[in-house]
């Protein structure tokens, strides 16, 4: 349970969906609000803060992404370092980049090198998220780590064997650990790996939704009268509906209409329960829904409730509602939708 920690186990179900609205043009520049980064390489240095070298650079044949190695330094200097390049520490997407980064970085000139990523849980405690703000949920933490000590908000790739950790293993720590030295390393390309560009409203026409996913045969998936369905996204339209998943044929799902959160509980959009706060163009925000059937639920932006779902309105359809011709034909409403409605059975 690890991705919802702050919901706590008592909800048994947690999906975790790596969306945005977004689209891919957009580049991996971190979105920190005063925009320092806007010139590029370094127009303002504070003097405080040192320049550090790039020791290598190799480009990524998996994604094309270049990734730059920076001179041992802490992590704040590593990383600001990362936004004088116009970029970002880097996010690990999966097994396979981890693999990449390992081979390529931590032994780089037969020296053992540990490295910073981009993973960090300074804004809120236990809430990691990447400094790229790309929404990748993979880990790999060594066994017992993350271990969430005092100021231990930053992460490093190991280079060395030690204990539990093994070399390419994840472990969190303080920004500038004693008797460990470290590398920032740099990952410089455009793209969300897991992005998902949902259309405008109206744009749906246009030969077909401009990205969408199904992800088929999800009658495995049981819930135990609760759910939590969580999502990062970043709108670049607030008018109209937008769905960011739904389960099956109308059943259990999330979307915004005119910038608010709803739940899609039922057939009828205009019944659904919303939140409270309406969202803002263009900027990332971390949503979430949680619903204990029958009982309530808890609409979540970036970690604040924002709204609450009546006990009523508190109730997880399966999505087997049947409204289309396959459901005559027997076959299984199984599906699941990211970035539109369900409303159909393949
Ligand atoms: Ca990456
Ligand atoms: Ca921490
Ligand atoms: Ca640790």
């Amino acid at each position: 349970m690890g991705l919802s920690r702050r919901w706590n186990s008592a909800l048994p179900v947690a999906l975790v969906l790596l969306l945005m609205i977004q689209p891919l043009t957009v580049t991996v520049l971190a979105e920190e609000g005063g925009g320092e980064n806007e010139n590029g390489e370094g127009g303002e240095s504070e003097n405080s803060i040192a320049v550090l070298s790039v020791l290598s650079t190799h480009e990524n044949p998996d994604n094309g992404h270049t990734y730059a190695l920076l001179e041992a330094a802490n992590y704040s200097v590593s990383a600001y370092n990362a936004d004088l390049l116009g970029a970002a520490l880097v996010t690990i997407d999966g097994a396979s980049e981890n693999q990449w980064v390992v081979s390529t970085f931590t032994s780089l000139n037969a020296t053992p090198r540990n490295l910073w990523i981009g993973l960090s849980d300074e804004d809120k405690e236990g809430y990691w998220s990447w400094d790229s703000r790309q929404p990748s949920w993979y880990r790999n933490w060594a066994r017992d780590e993350p271990t969430m000590l005092a100021g231990e908000d930053y992460s490093i790739i190991s280079a060395i064997h030690q204990g539990e950790v093994q070399i390419g293993q994840w472990m969190d720590s303080v920004e500038q650990p004693e008797n460990l030295t470290v590398h920032g390393l740099v990952e410089i390309g455009q793209g969300m790996d897991h992005a998902i560009l949902l259309p405008l409203p109206g744009e749906e026409e246009e030969g077909g939704p401009l990205a969408q996913a199904v992800i088929e045969e999800v009658d495995s998936l049981t819930l135990n009268d609760a759910i939590t369905i969580e999502a990062r996204v970043m709108p670049y339209s607030i008018d109209g509906s937008q769905f960011i998943m739904m389960k099956g044929d109308y059943g259990w799902g999330m979307h915004l209409t005119d910038g608010v959160l709803h739940y899609a509980n039922d057939y009828a959009i205009r019944n659904h329960p919303s939140s409270e706060v309406e969202l803002f163009k263009n900027e990332w925000v971390h949503l979430a829904i949680t619903v204990e059937a029958g009982i309530g639920g808890t609409f979540w932006l970036d970690g604040q409730p924002a709204g609450n779902i009546s006990a009523g309105d508190a109730v997880i359809p399966d999505g087997d509602l049947g409204s289309n011709e396959c459901y005559q034909s027997g076959e299984d409403c199984d599906e699941f939708y990211l970035g539109r409605q369900g409303a159909g059975c393949d």
